[in-house]
Parts: structure tokens; sequence; C-alpha cells
């Protein structure tokens, strides 16, 4: 009896996945509501659109960015703008609750508190991916990714520094956090095609915020 108790209170919410990465579950869950409404702020602010890769694909996954720059993709290439390519205006700020989460996430996860200069709000709807890719389009290559994990649960797909090297399968949930530093800041990753179902917070959709020191 005891030692189940103590077993549940010692339950790991910080789930080692390679060097340097972690998943802090639930991490995020209390604060979801409050998310997911400066969420709504920033697309009534920056409208989510389908970016063109520069292979002229559009992308599955809906995105949309707050902060100093924002990720953005054409047929040109990759980039961090400083604006909203379909407006010319500067995107919204970041708002509070998500600098606030990212530094304590960062700090739990053993790093220094990040001060993110971007985050890059994914929407997917079922059926929605992303493709195994790494991210190397930030200037500073050093400091960690912190992501979180909003609404419909995904299967992200965790590669090696190799995109031939074969992707663990990793579930997250609703008010799951990752930080993704060190060894594992460049590994190649993914989601799968996200599948069908209702959450009672978000409805037909995932939310994913990847809070990033861009430049
Ligand atoms: C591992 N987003 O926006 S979050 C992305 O769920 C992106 O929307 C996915 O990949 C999503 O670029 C995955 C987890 C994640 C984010 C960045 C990483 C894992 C990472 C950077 C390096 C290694
Ligand atoms: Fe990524």
């Amino acid at each position: 009896m005891t030692g189940d108790l103590l077993e549940g209170l010692a339950a790991p919410a910080m789930e080692p996945l390679a060097e340097g990465a972690v998943v802090l579950r639930g991490f995020a869950r209390a604060e979801a509501p409050a998310l997911l409404a400066a969420v709504a702020a920033v697309t009534a602010a920056a409208p989510l659109r389908h970016l063109i890769t520069p292979g002229g694909l559009r992308m599955s996954v809906a995105m949309t960015n707050c902060g100093e720059a924002g990720w953005v993709s054409d047929r040109r290439g990759y980039r961090y703008d400083p604006r909203d390519p379909d407006t010319g205006r500067l995107w919204p700020a970041m708002p509070s609750v998500f600098r606030a989460l990212a530094g304590r996430a960062a700090e739990a996860a053993g790093y220094a508190a990040l001060a993110p200069t971007a985050c890059l709000v994914n929407r997917y709807r079922p059926g929605a991916r992303l493709s195994l890719h790494q991210d190397r389009d930030e200037l500073d290559l050093d400091a960690p990714i912190v992501s979180v994990s909003l609404g419909l649960p995904a299967t992200f797909l965790f590669g090696g520094l190799a995109r031939s090297d074969r992707p663990r399968r990793v579930r997250l949930e609703h008010g799951d956090v990752a930080v993704w530093g060190g060894p594992s800041r460049l590994a190649f990753h993914g989601i799968d095609p996200l599948k069908d179902g209702e959450h009672p917070l978000a409805g037909r959709c995932r939310w994913n915020l990847t809070f990033r020191k861009a430049r």
C-alpha cells in the first residue's frame, strides 16, 4: 500500500527521450485554457495559412507565428521574417503566458531559462502531417526548442541525426511539453497523419506551439 503510494508520487513526470531531449508529461495541462485563448488572439491578428514549400507543395499543417520573428516558407526557401508576408505587418507580440511557460519548461528540463524570440503555431486537422525534417533555420542552435502540444493526441516521429535513421514513435498528448536541446537539437523529426477525434477543449484539432531562439 505504502509502496504503491510512493510509486504513484514518484511517477516520472519527466520522460527522457534521448540525450538533451525530455518530455514533461502534462506540464501545460492546467494552463491549457489560457494558452488556447492566447492562440485564438494570435490567429485573429495573424491568420493561419498553409505555406508552400520551396518544392511547390502546400503544407497540410496550417501555421502562423508570434514574437519578434516568424518562420515562413515559400518558393524562395525557408526563413525567419520579422513581418507576416501576407500582410506586411509585424507578427503579434508573444503572449506573456507563452513566454513564461517556455521559460519554466526549459528550466524544468535542466536548461537555462529560455528567452524565446519566436513562436511557431501549428494547427493539425485530421489527416494533417509533418514529414521528417530538421529545424536548422534558427540563428542560435545552442538554445533548446520547447514544444507544447494541445488538443488531439499525435504520434511524434523522433529520428536521429541522419534522415535515414529509423525514427522512434512517441505519443504526444494534450498538455505535454517537450524540450529539445544538446545533441537532440538537430535530430530529424515529424508527425504522423493526425487521427480523427474530438477533444473537449480543442475540438477536431491539435495545436503545437514551438518556442525558438530564432535571431
Ligand atoms: C526535435 N513541430 O514546428 S513538435 C516544427 O508537433 C515541428 O508540430 C512538430 O516539428 C509538431 O518544426 C513537432 C516537437 C519538436 C519540435 C522541434 C524539434 C521536436 C524537435 C527540434 C529539434 C528536435
Ligand atoms: Fe520541427
